[in-house]
């Protein structure tokens, strides 16, 4: 089995969590310089967003990227036909099936890296021709699964025979060696992102990550099938209360989006949703892309032996 530095042609086997909103090509490309798999989180943008990001990486860094596309967006057959037409060569998804695009993926050579929260999907994926798996734990931030990082990811490892990818819950040294013992060859970070200085969000949330402590993040929407980790403020408590009320999934994702926005551009401190990951508590500072992917796996070379890695 290849291993992810050799599958991605990157550094350190580490991707980038496909943020939406977040993740533009400012970001990809500041991941892909400094070793890791940057991607261009198409989130709700639409296909011509998504092309000119895309052209726009790759004027900021020759490394490899991606693009992440969130399937239960309505852009997302488009984005799926631009990703092919513009000779992306990674693909991840969330938040749905990429089942209907594989086949013209697979077609154009792109590697496909579904993101799943359970062995179920994990197996399904890994049918229908899936490169790796990225395994995403509910401390995630945005919208996320049921079961902890530390419960699936080596279920699916037992399961599957493709590379997994483990996400949720990873923001130093000591997460990236837990993953490499769960089974996983790889992690994809989100949270730990946000707090540097490539980071092209308003100021305010990067505060409120680095502000935040171990207890910060509450879970929104859970009654509705779109569960979305948040940090708490006064949007997640109106979320909450809207809990038990019959909001469609459309609805959801509209004012998911909507507030989400508002976090990202105005720092909307009260309507701004502020999707994080639980390990928002370890993140104590703002710091550089290169300074993160650094503090993430220097020195992990020296357990090598001890868990078949890199
Ligand atoms: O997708 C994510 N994280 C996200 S997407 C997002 S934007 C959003 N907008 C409105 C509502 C909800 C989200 C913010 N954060 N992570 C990957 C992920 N994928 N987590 C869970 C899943 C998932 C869920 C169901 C993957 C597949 C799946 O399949 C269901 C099926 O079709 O069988």
């Amino acid at each position: 089995m290849k291993n992810i530095n050799q599958l991605l042609h990157t550094t350190y086997p580490l991707i980038q969590g496909g943020m939406a909103n977040v993740a533009t090509a400012t970001l990809a490309a500041a991941v892909s310089n400094a070793g890791g798999l940057g991607l261009i989180g198409a989130g709700g943008y639409d296909a011509e967003w998504v092309r000119t990001e895309i052209r726009k990486v790759r004027t900021l860094t020759s490394a490899p990227f991606g693009v992440n596309i969130m399937l239960m967006s309505p852009h997302a057959k488009a984005i799926a036909e631009v990703v092919v037409e513009e000779g992306v060569k990674v693909v991840t998804t969330g938040a749905g099936s990429p089942g209907i695009y594989m086949k013209a993926w697979k077609d154009a050579g792109i590697i496909v890296i579904p993101v799943v929260p359970s062995v179920a999907l994990a197996v399904r994926m890994e049918r229908l021709g899936a490169d790796a798996v990225v395994v995403e734990g509910t401390e995630s931030g945005g919208h996320i699964g049921e079961l902890t990082t530390m419960a699936i990811v080596p279920q699916v490892a037992d399961k599957v025979s493709i590379p997994v990818i483990a996400a949720g819950g990873i923001a130093d040294r000591r997460g990236v060696l837990a993953a490499f013992a769960l089974g996983a060859k790889g992690v994809q970070v989100g949270t730990v992102l946000l707090a540097t200085h490539e980071c092209p969000i308003h100021e305010n949330y990067k505060q409120k990550v680095i502000q935040a402590k171990d207890t910060d993040t509450v879970v929104t929407g859970r009654g509705s099938g779109a569960p979305v980790r948040v940090l708490k403020n006064k949007m997640a408590r109106r979320y909450l209360d809207m809990a038990n009320q019959n909001v469609s999934l459309e609805e959801l994702e509209k004012l998911t989006l909507g507030s989400l926005r508002k976090a990202v551009f105005e720092g909307d401190v009260d309507d701004g949703s502020f999707m994080a990951g639980q390990v928002s508590g370890m993140v104590k500072g703002l710091r550089s892309v290169k300074e993160v992917l650094s503090d993430l796996f220097d020195g992990v070379e020296a357990y090598k032996d001890t868990l078949e890695i890199l």
